[in-house]
């Protein structure tokens, strides 16, 4: 087969049938493996830009007003150079709309999601194909939306990644509320629609078409992270999409679902009224808090699997993990409310929200002291991927430290949009999250391409990354234990806080090394792509069924049908010589004897 596929591809190169199969085969793909490679390359290409975004943010916040280098003169000629008040706030909701729905959600589902739920129970492809097709397809009207916002009035969308009314319900407030902000909403419907097309396939294919003795509970934690991420996402994500039709129609029809009455806007008042814009912070949150779990809950499964293949041990505890992430999804629902301690709700309810929170720390606390378990007494590798495992685990203490003192309601009342917030979020989902990836990609990439990362290269790109991370973020605490706002485009104009200036600067120095330490991995990432020494089917050792599988993996995935035996992480099992135990090894007294 495979070789009829390659005499067609490099003799017939002109004819019609090749050019219907390259555009079936890499571009129109219902394969897994290519669309989690397709969601792996346009996130990267967006993380670039929400990292350039980001840039903006903190040049503003180190040389206020100041002529941004060689790109100032060129984007904002009309200020000379300078960001505007106006084009910051765009900065501000840009960044963070890019990072959230176009790099680290489809990174986590989208990309390893696809890639690995099949391989990983040892499945031929997903459930169903063509829908998972049209998952990454329509990715590509929100890219398009998203990316026209910034070349409508304003330069992109104003009102915050979190779009509350008013400000986003009306089309004349500021720059970027016209077109830039129907453009964002028609993007995250857009968004939406894709993670609903995956979260169907994922639960049915996890459901559905495991391999013979992978029994729920023999699954890797990463498939456990990626299923209840799925069950997350099918329930909450409806409500989103129908808040956003809501805001639509508030913006195109001139309903007031979330206009209140008697609103007037640059002196003149608004048509529609009646409306509640608390409402739409209720539904808005009621999806996005579970969504804070989407980015992570896939990124807890994929390190436990680096952890314990790294420790050499079996994960410490794995129900209670498994648990743990139903506990975490479960929780979830119902702790939307911390995100508006401060909007007037009854002080019942907020007391109600602030315990179901700080309830959260507990399975989270089980799945830290399981990992530690984990890697305490192994014959722990410092490879590259167990690095970055590593350095996920103890970003995550520290951003979920913060998320408890920001449960407690009057705590937050002091810090809620300050520093402290920003600090939180960027420790959990950036040092966390976006860590997780890292390691993920060096450590399923010889699966991905069949050929390695270099580790030298790899290790220079975590310790420097690890470093300017934890310059530029760690800081965030101590200017919002200072009070320093958030989405302010010239907090100095509060004398208050013109002392701080100097650590922004630090922050900003370190932020710009950060980004440019990437420049590492994306030379070690490309190079390896065509010239990394090959891998071999299971170059770490690894029980896991996706490691019995060709490197990379061809159509259908495996060569032979794969039985499962045991768990995936019988590291160190005493009933083996080698210090790992594949799920698919027969176990010995089944074993044909050697001739
Ligand atoms: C996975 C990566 C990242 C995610 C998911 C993310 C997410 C976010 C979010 C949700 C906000 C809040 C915006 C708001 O509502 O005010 C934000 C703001 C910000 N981010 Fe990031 N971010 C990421 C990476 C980065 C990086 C790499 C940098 C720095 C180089 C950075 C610097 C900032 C700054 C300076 C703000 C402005 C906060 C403010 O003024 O309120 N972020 N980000
Ligand atoms: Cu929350």
């Amino acid at each position: 087969m495979s070789t009829t596929t390659i005499d067609s591809h490099t003799q017939a190169a002109n004819s019609e049938m090749s050019i219907g199969h390259f555009l079936s085969t890499y571009v129109f793909s219902r394969d897994h493996k290519v669309i989690g490679i397709q969601f792996l390359f346009s996130t990267l290409i967006w993380f670039v830009v929400g990292g350039l975004l980001a840039l903006g943010i903190r040049w503003q916040l180190a040389w206020p007003w100041s002529n941004m280098p060689v790109i100032g003169n060129m984007l904002f000629s009309a200020e000379g150079g300078q960001i505007s008040p106006e084009f910051y706030t765009v900065l501000v909701t840009m960044h963070a709309t890019v990072m959230i729905f176009l790099v680290i959600i489809p990174i986590l589902a989208g990309a390893f999601g696809n890639f690995l739920i099949p391989l990983m129970i040892g499945a031929d492809d997903m459930a169903f194909p063509t829908l998972n097709m049209l998952s990454y397809w329509f990715m590509w009207p929100a890219f398009i939306c998203f990316g026209a916002a910034f070349f409508c009035d304003g330069h992109g969308a104003a009102a915050g990644w979190t779009s509350y009314p008013p400000l986003s319900a009306m089309t004349t407030a500021a720059p970027g509320s016209g077109d830039a902000q129907t453009f964002w909403l028609l993007g995250v419907t857009f968004v939406g629609v894709s993670s609903m097309l995956g979260s169907v396939n994922y639960m049915t294919t996890i459901i559905q078409m495991r391999a013979p003795g992978m029994t729920m509970f023999r699954l890797p934690l990463t498939i456990w992270g990626m299923f209840i991420t799925a069950l997350l996402q099918a329930f909450a994500l409806p409500v989103l999409t129908a808040a956003g039709f809501m805001l639509l129609a508030d913006r195109l029809f001139g309903t007031g679902f979330f206009l209140p009455e008697a609103l007037s806007v640059n002196n003149s008042p608004m048509a529609s009224g009646g409306g509640q814009p608390l409402l739409w912070q209720h539904l808005f949150w009621f999806y996005s808090h579970p969504a804070v779990y989407i980015m992570i809950l896939p990124a807890m499964g994929m390190v436990s699997d680096i952890l314990a293949c790294f420790a050499r041990k079996p994960i410490f505890g794995y129900k209670p993990m498994v648990y743990s992430i139903c506990g975490i999804a479960g929780l979830g629902f119902i702790v939307w409310g911390h995100h508006m301690f401060v909007s007037g709700m009854n002080p019942g309810l907020g007391m109600t929200f602030m315990v179901a929170t700080m309830m959260i720390a507990l399975p989270s606390a089980v799945k830290t002291f399981n990992w530690l378990g984990t890697v305490y007494g192994g014959q722990v590798q410092f490879t590259t991927p167990m690095l970055f495992a590593l350095s996920f685990v103890s970003m995550f203490v520290i951003g979920g430290l913060s998320g408890i003192f920001m449960a407690a309601t009057p705590v937050d009342i002091v810090i809620h949009d300050t520093y402290f917030i920003v600090a939180h979020f960027h420790y959990v989902l950036f040092c966390g999250t976006a860590m997780a990836v890292f390691g993920s990609i060096y450590f399923w990439f010889p699966k991905m391409f069949g050929r390695m990362m270099n580790e030298t290269w790899g290790k220079i790109h975590f310790t420097l990354t690890f470093i300017f991370m934890n310059g530029t973020f760690f800081t965030m605490h101590i200017l919002g234990a200072g009070g320093f706002p958030r989405r302010l485009a010239d907090p100095y104009h509060y004398p208050t806080f013109s002392h701080m200036l100097t650590m922004n600067q630090f922050m900003t120095v370190c932020a710009i090394g950060m980004v440019a330490v990437q420049v590492i991995f994306a030379i070690n990432f490309f190079y390896s792509l065509f010239w990394g020494p090959k891998a071999g089917r299971n170059p770490w050792h690894a029980n896991g069924l996706e490691w019995q599988a060709p490197s990379p993996p061809g159509h259908g995935n495996f060569d032979f049908q794969p039985i499962v035996y045991r768990g995936p992480y019988e590291y160190g099992s005493p009933e083996t010589d080698e210090d790992y135990y594949p799920q698919t090894m027969p176990p010995k007294n089944e074993r044909p004897e050697p001739a």
